[in-house]
Parts: C-alpha cells; structure tokens; sequence
C-alpha cells in the first residue's frame, strides 16, 4: 500500500510557515494597553480616598490633606489631572477598586496587610505608623490587650483595625468590639474624648493629626508592631503604573517632598509637644470665643483670613490679652510701643485694639514687600518682617542672595536669617544684629496654628453661629462635610 509521506526537509518548511503566520497574526493583534497607558490617554489619574483630615478635605482655599498633596504631585509628574472620587467607607473603598472599569489608585492612608492581598497590590511605603489602643485621660490606662476585655471598643469596618481586633480574639475570647462604617476616625476620637465608647484604636499619624482637637484622648499602649502606609492599585492591574508610583515614592523621599509633608500634616506634635496640643485644644475652647469676634471683623477690614490672625495671635500671646515680653512688647498681638502709636493704638493691653493694630500692620506690610515675593511666600515674609522688622529681613534677603540663594523663597531665606545672630554674618550687614532664628520658629508655629484652626473651622460653619454650633468641636464627618461642598 502506498502512504504518502512528507519528506523530513518539506516538513520543516512546513513548520517554518505556520510559525510565520501565527506570528504575523500575533502581530496584526491589537496590544492591551498598560495601565499607565490607560491612565496616560485618560489624560486623568482616577484617586480613591476618604475624607478625613489625614487623608483628603475641603478649607477655606480648597482641597487639601496629606494624601491629597502627594498624590496630586503625582499626577503631576505623569503629566495627567487629578480626578478624587471618595469612598463611602473602606469597604466601599476595596470595591471601587476591584470593580470598577479603568485604573484607579487609592490613597487612603492604608496599611498593607497580608489579608487585604487579595483585594489589592499595594506600592512601597511612604509612611510608617504604630497603631495605638486610644483611651480617656481619667479612666483607667489599659496596658495590655488582656485589659482591652469588658470595655467598649469600637474602630472603623474594614479596617486594618477590626482585623487585627478580630485576630486578637482567638486569643481572647472574652475580647468584644463594635465596627461602624457611619463614622471616620476623628468620630472615634470624639466618641473618646466624649466617654460615648471606652476605647478605639487608632494610627498614630491620625493621632497625630487630631490630638490638638481632643484634648482628653491618651494613647493607652502600641498595639502590635509599627506598620506600612501604602497606595493600592486593583489586583488585575498589570505593573506599569505601580512601578511609575514606586518611582514617586523614592524620588519624594529623596528629595525631601515627602519630609515637609509629613512636618505639615503630622508635625504639630513635634512643634506642640503633647502638653502643647493639650494646651491649645482646651485654649481653643476656652480663649478663643472671646476674640473671635474681633478677629473676623479686622480680618474683613484687611481682607485677610480671620484665622491667620488668630493664629498669630495664639503664637504671640496665648490669646491673652494682658501679655507682657521681656523686651517690653504687649498685649494680645505684641505691639511694641513704636508700632502702636503707627497703627494709632492707644492701649495695647485692650484686646480689640491690640487685633485692630496687629492687622493693620501685617496688611501693611505685606503690601509693602516687593512684587518679586509671591504668594504663599508673601505671607511667610510679612509675618518675619511683623516679628524682627522689615530692616532685618532685607539684610537676610540680601545674604541669601550673596549665597547664591533665592531672597525671594521662604524656604531659602529660612536657613540664612539665624545668621543675623552670628558676628561674622551680621558685621556685614546694614542693621546688624538681630535674633534670627525666632521670626523662623515663630512663621513655622504659626502656619501649624493656621493649619489647625483651619481644620477646626471647616468652611460650612462659617456662616453659623460658631461658638454654638460646634467650632471647637471638630466632629464634622463626611456627610456634613459633601452634603455642604457639592463638589465633593
Ligand atoms: C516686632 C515689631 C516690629 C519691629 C520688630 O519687633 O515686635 N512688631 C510689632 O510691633 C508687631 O515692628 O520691627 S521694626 O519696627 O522694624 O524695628 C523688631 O524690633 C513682636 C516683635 C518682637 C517680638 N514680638 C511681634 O512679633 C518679641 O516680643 N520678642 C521678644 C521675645 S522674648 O520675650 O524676649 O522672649
């Protein structure tokens, strides 16, 4: 019987042709695009993320927050717009980015554990955080989770938090907690300082950002070892744009982005101390309505924001308006007797004088420094010249400059005015001496009061009757919060 056969060489060429064509094919495909792509072409970068005065929030000048500021830094790198959407809750959260089309990023102060593997990829981190078991000053400190048993603990549903309760309990099975997803941390914090619930458990950065608001709430002990923050792309993402934000995340920590942040967000403890924050959360709620009033009034006259005067006021005085320096200066905003008479204050120890006189003069100056000085710089500039004198400043301008420094940058001429205080530096300088370094701590005190105050009186209250409804009590939750700014 004949069998035909192909010769060994005529298959081989056989062979040769289908992979030839398979790979023509493979070619006339059209490639999925990446992620990074996507999100390129998008021109926008989708952000998920919670609203909470760590991560995201609105103030008087718009949107603002740690996450926020890092992400749209981000988003600027790959040259794409910021798009925010916020999440209900954390659960709502992890189901965006599971299911929703297109890439979204969320950055939400999230801590990668080995049970949310499944539900996202997380980025390297930029944040370190201890959670802490949160207490009221008063009560009974816990000291250990043993003690954690027969209280009334709640913490947020989805979180880190209630799973690492939850693994505590086959530990402890007399260990009981509530999750709420109607609530954010500062309502915890709240529900804490307000002895509503026994105990919480809380990061230490969101400790961090509303200890000054609470001024009952202790941190009782660490519970577990410190953990990541870290962004979370979808799990059925490809790499391309978790390797974009991995790249972020080294060039912010290695050029120093990420330090400022964490001082501008996280660092008022570091300024304040904890005695300091506890001292400022109760002289906000015991001073502050007493001057308010005349604070919103010369701020209007100015057109300057009546917490920025507040805040100077709370670095100059403690809002105490019989203050009395060293150096003979007084009053509420710290006139000297010069200043005084220019902004025609009769009595420096009248408070409402003292506020008059105070804005007036910051107003004053700040229009009088020169044009090349921008804002936000401007405002940094005017309060050092409110504190050590226009003459002293242009000297540390005029030294920076000589150092091959930008006299126009706050940042820059920061680190050359404690110079006026050395001899070899002020010896060449047309004022002389001068304490150099107090306008710098005194411009960094300030901008954290600002920044708090800022946080405490969000932009809805602001037509209400504050001292009634709540200004010191920041328990503003989301609802209030977009129900009040549609944007959101
Ligand atoms: C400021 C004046 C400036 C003045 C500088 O001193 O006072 N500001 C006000 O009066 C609001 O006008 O500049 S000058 O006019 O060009 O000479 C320099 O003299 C006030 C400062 C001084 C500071 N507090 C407001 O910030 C103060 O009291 N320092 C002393 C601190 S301690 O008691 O010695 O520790």
């Amino acid at each position: 019987m004949f069998v035909p056969t192909m010769s060994r060489k005529c298959c081989g060429y056989w062979l040769l042709a289908s992979a030839m064509l398979l790979l023509l094919w493979a070619c006339s495909q059209p490639l999925k695009p990446s992620t990074l792509e996507r999100v390129q072409k998008a021109g926008e970068l989708r952000v998920v993320t919670r609203n909470s005065p760590a991560t995201y929030f609105q103030d008087r000048n718009g949107e603002t927050g740690f996450e926020y500021e890092l992400v749209k830094r981000f988003a600027k790198s790959l040259g794409v717009e910021l798009k925010i959407e916020i999440a209900d809750n954390l659960d709502d959260l992890f189901l965006r980015l599971e299911q929703d089309k297109g890439p979204v990023l969320a950055a939400a102060g999230l801590i990668d554990t080995p049970a949310r593997a499944t539900q996202a990829q997380f980025s390297s981190s930029y944040l370190q955080v201890s959670p802490q078991i949160i207490y009221r000053q008063g009560q009974r400190r816990p000291r250990r989770p043993a003690d954690l048993q027969g209280k009334r603990i709640m913490v947020l549903k989805g979180s880190s938090h209630a799973q690492q309760l939850a693994a505590l309990q086959t530990e402890l099975p007399e260990l009981q907690f509530e999750v709420s997803d109607e609530v954010e941390v500062v309502d915890l914090l709240r529900m804490v300082d307000e002895g509503q619930i026994d105990l919480t458990l809380v990061d230490s950065n969101e400790l961090a950002m509303n200890q000054v608001y609470f001024p009952k709430v202790r941190v009782a002990f660490d519970l577990g070892e410190p953990t990541n923050l870290s962004w979370a792309l979808a799990p059925g993402e490809d790499d391309s744009l978790l390797k974009e934000v991995n790249a972020f995340l080294d060039q912010v920590q290695d050029n120093g982005t990420l330090q400022q942040l964490k001082d501008r967000y996280y660092g008022h403890i570091d300024v304040l101390g904890y005695v300091g924050a506890y001292t400022f959360a109760q002289h906000l709620q015991q001073r502050l309505p007493r001057y308010e009033k005349a604070f919103r009034q010369e701020a209007q006259v100015q057109s300057l924001d009546w917490r920025f005067l507040a805040a100077m006021g709370y670095q100059e005085s403690l809002w105490q308006p019989d203050a009395t320096s060293k150096t003979g200066v007084r009053g509420l905003m710290m006139l000297t007797l010069r200043t005084a008479n220019a902004m025609a204050v009769s009595n420096r120890l009248d408070a409402a004088q003292s506020i008059r006189g105070g804005a007036k003069y910051i107003a004053k100056i700040q229009a009088q420094l020169p044009e090349s000085i921008q804002e936000p710089d401007r405002t940094w500039f005017a309060l050092a010249a409110y504190n050590v004198g226009g003459g002293h400043l242009e000297d540390a301008r005029r030294l920076t400059e000589a150092e091959g420094l930008n006299p126009n940058k706050w940042l820059d001429v920061k680190k050359i005015l404690p110079r006026l205080a050395q001899k070899q530096w002020y010896s060449k300088t047309r004022y002389g001496y001068a304490r150099g370094g107090e306008p710098v701590h005194f411009v960094a005190n300030i901008r954290r009061y600002y920044d708090i105050l800022t946080w405490v009186t969000l932009p809805q209250l602001e037509d209400s009757q504050l001292a009634e409804s709540g200004l010191h009590m920041p328990g503003i939750n989301k609802r209030t919060l977009s129900e009040n700014n549609p944007a959101l």
